[in-house]
């Protein structure tokens, strides 16, 4: 990526911007911040209310209980923004899974727009204005808020600068598409626990191999899913049988992955929604 193309800018839209406020202004962010790596925006929606009351809600059309956040006052928000962001991204549990893969995608543009929605969500118009929904998972939370900061954390990371070397590192071991190996530091004994021989011996390709078939064994036993996606080589073929796995399930994880629904061709008799 090209660093001369200035910092990524997130424009949050939220109704609670203190809530977002710290995770722009504090630790790694808050330093990339300042030092232009990023930018931040934590804009108000109630500043488009329109209205002397900034009100943004209304009762749901056909009845029922809550309020919806008014799709006019999300044009307005978004139309304040002096250049058009590059995406706006509609927080939601409806949406699609944010991933490593989602954050690195975004990471390559220049400007990303975020609306939190709060109460019992938006107008659905505001689809319409949004390029993407996102869901950061399987559970339902008060607002986009939290799934904001998710976002931020995880895209912002991915600049160049805005994390040191060590951590950097690191970050490739996740992307390898496997859980991390386990670190230890001093003391040298804790508990009866000891560091294994291996990261005390100064042999760097045997603790390579060593962190390799950790990271193979932790992801085996607590997210065999993600092993179909792991890129597995012949010798994390023979850790992973060594480590109990079998034939059958090794082929499964060797298989290229099934076609993401969007590429696979629809056939003449499926049915549209
Ligand atoms: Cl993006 N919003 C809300 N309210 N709940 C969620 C979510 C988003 N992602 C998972 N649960």
């Amino acid at each position: 990526m090209n660093p001369e193309a200035g910092p990524l800018r997130f424009s949050l839209f939220t109704l609670f911007p203190e809530l977002l406020l710290p995770f722009t202004q504090e630790a790694l962010l808050g330093k990339a911040a300042r030092q232009g790596l990023l930018a931040f925006d934590v804009i108000q929606l109630r500043d488009f209310a329109g209205n002397r009351h900034h009100k943004v809600d209304s009762p749901p059309a056909g009845g029922g209980a809550g309020m919806v956040i008014r799709v006019d006052v999300v044009e307005r928000a978004l139309a304040s923004l002096p250049t058009p962001p590059d995406e706006v991204i509609l927080l939601t549990p409806a949406g699609q899974p944010f991933t490593q893969r989602l954050a690195e995608q975004l990471s390559e543009r220049q400007h990303l727009a975020l609306l939190c929605g709060r109460y019992e969500g938006f107008d659905t118009r505001v689809e319409r204005l949004a390029t993407r929904e996102v869901s950061i998972g399987d559970y339902v939370m008060m607002g986009g808020e939290a799934a904001a900061a998710c976002i931020v954390e995880a895209v912002g990371r991915l600049r160049p600068g805005v994390i040191g070397d060590a951590e950097s590192h690191r970050a490739d071991s996740f992307s390898s598409g496997l859980l991390d190996y386990p670190e230890y530091t001093r003391p040298p004994v804790w508990q009866d626990e000891t560091i294994p021989e291996v990261l005390l011996g100064g042999n760097h390709a045997a603790i390579e191999r060593w962190r390799r078939d950790q990271a193979l064994a932790r992801t085996l036993a607590r997210r065999p899913d993600l092993l179909p996606n792991a890129g597995l080589s012949p010798e994390d073929s023979r850790t992973l049988l060594a480590l109990g796995a079998t034939v059958e399930q090794l082929q499964h994880w060797h298989a290229p992955p099934p076609p993401s629904p969007k590429r696979r061709r629809r056939s003449p008799s499926s049915s549209p929604l």
